[in-house]
């Protein structure tokens, strides 16, 4: 794929953000609630709690100033290293029988949590109560940092090899809402990024930063290496207007994903996902996948790679830098790591959460997908008496794929 490496989205500018905010927003927001006290000024003192009818502002004065807030809220965004901010009215629609649809086929697998918050996914106001708009916003990640591509060394997905987006999105989102308050006043709000029940994806679409791909991933035509964050809030402010889709008649990301995971256009079964299977699962990975794992460790990109938007991709927040060179790993290193050091080196990565047991789970099976090697074998022997049973397992099962390696013949794919 060809990257255009010095492309920069942005420039992070959190320290000039605040200075600008200061200076110059509380003179803003005076003079808007002096000039608006029937529109947002009105909404401020409690009397429009209503989805879609953008709180009576029917006169052409409120309309622009409506135009003219949200301009300075996606100022502000950009400023604070949004590659973009979207507005869309906080309601599911038929998104919402969609996620039945594939909570029903059981595609979400262990992830009980998709199953339970179900209703507060698909009822925005049920969740913070008085929403009426979700501010949806993106973050670049891509690095330009070169990536290992041998079968020793680990693919980790390009999202994680740098600090938690779960924090910097938020804290970025953070600023965000501090600056609409210095814009308007207090308004009731709150603040995710992949950390509470909110169908990301369907909203970042419907607020205009994107269209869903056929991986379901929301994709632009700077590509799909992009966290989503959102602001929850009750500030009616009219949608922007969805963009069109440009998939046609494209499928490369249904034939390029190794586990046959994208079961139809839009339609991911997570049980088959490496995404899932290294990260969500907590056992046993099934059998049937560790072979098509390869040397993945942490999520998968194949479907991101492969998608011809991402050829224009733009390159992302330093933040989201490798650290340790996990970029390009060699999988038997990664393995020797203890625990102390798995604690340590990932402190702020996403990758901790995962823990150390299931690390060392997800690297027997690409040491068991590795090139046959007396530092292979051993590296997995110094592991097969771990406490764990899980580890044990795995290290087992690569320990055998090994030997069939080795011995000449094909192992079973
Ligand atoms: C659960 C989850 C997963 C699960 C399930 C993925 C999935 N596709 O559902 C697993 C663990 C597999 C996963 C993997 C990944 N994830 Co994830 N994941 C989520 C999470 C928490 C919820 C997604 C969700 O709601 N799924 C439920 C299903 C129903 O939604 P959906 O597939 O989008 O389905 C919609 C449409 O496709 C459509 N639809 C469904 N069925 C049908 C059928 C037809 C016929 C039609 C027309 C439409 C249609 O309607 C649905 C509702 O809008 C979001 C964060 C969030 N809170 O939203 C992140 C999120 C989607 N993930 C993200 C990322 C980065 C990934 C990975 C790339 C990570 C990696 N590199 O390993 C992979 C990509 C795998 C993939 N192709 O999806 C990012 C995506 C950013 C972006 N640009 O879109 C998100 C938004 C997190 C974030 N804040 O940045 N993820
Ligand atoms: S992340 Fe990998 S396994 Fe999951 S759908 Fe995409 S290509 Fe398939
Ligand atoms: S690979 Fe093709 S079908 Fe898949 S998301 Fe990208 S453009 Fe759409």
């Amino acid at each position: 794929m060809t990257k255009r490496p010095n492309q920069r989205a942005h420039q992070c500018r959190f320290a000039g953000a605040e200075v600008a905010f200061d200076k110059n927003h509380h003179s803003r927001a005076y003079r808007r609630r002096q000039r608006l006290p029937g529109a947002l000024g009105g909404r401020l003192v409690g009397q429009g709690k209503n989805s879609g009818n953008i709180g009576g502002m029917h006169d052409r004065d409120s309309k622009l100033e409506e135009a003219a807030l949200k301009e300075e809220i996606r100022q502000a965004g950009r400023e604070l290293g949004f590659a973009a901010v979207g507005f869309a009215r906080a309601e599911a629609g038929a998104a919402a029988d969609e996620l039945r649809a594939w909570l029903a086929a059981g595609f979400h697998g262990e992830m009980d949590y998709m199953a339970r918050h179900a209703e507060l996914r698909a009822h925005p106001a049920q969740l913070h109560p008085g929403t009426v708009t979700v501010i949806s916003v993106a973050v670049d990640y891509l690095q330009g940092a070169k990536m290992a591509d041998a079968p020793e060394y680990a693919a980790i997905s390009r999202y994680a090899l740098g600090r938690d987006y779960h924090k910097v999105v938020r804290g970025r989102l953070q600023k965000l809402a501090d600056a609409i308050k210095a814009m308007i006043g207090p308004f009731g709000y709150r603040v995710f990024s992949d950390s509470a029940p909110v169908m990301e994806v369907h909203f970042a679409e419907r607020g205009g930063l994107g269209w869903h791909g056929k991986h379901t991933l929301l994709l632009t035509q700077q590509g799909s290496w992009r966290f989503l964050g959102e602001i929850y809030c009750d500030l009616p402010l009219p949608p922007d207007p969805p963009v069109a889709e440009h998939c046609g008649t494209c499928s490369a990301c249904l034939e390029a994903c190794p586990t046959r995971a994208i079961v139809a256009p839009y339609r991911v079964d997570a049980r088959r996902c490496i995404s899932y299977l290294t990260i969500e699962l907590q056992g046993a990975i099934p059998e049937e996948f560790r072979p098509l794992i390869g040397n993945r460790i942490y999520g998968c990109d194949d479907c991101q790679l492969c998608c011809p938007w991402n050829r224009f991709a733009r390159l992302g927040d330093p933040e989201f830098a490798p650290r340790h060179q996990l970029n390009e790993a060699r999988l038997v290193d990664l393995f020797a790591w203890s625990e102390a050091s798995f604690n340590e080196r990932l402190a702020g990565s996403p990758i901790r959460r995962i823990g150390h047991v299931r690390w060392l789970r997800n690297i027997a099976v690409a040491l068991g997908n590795a090139p046959a090697s007396a530092s292979v074998s051993e590296a997995l022997a110094s592991r097969a008496d771990h406490p764990s049973a899980l580890v044990r397992e795995h290290v087992t099962w690569a320990l055998a794929r090994q030997a069939i390696t080795s011995s000449g013949r094909a192992p079973r794919a």
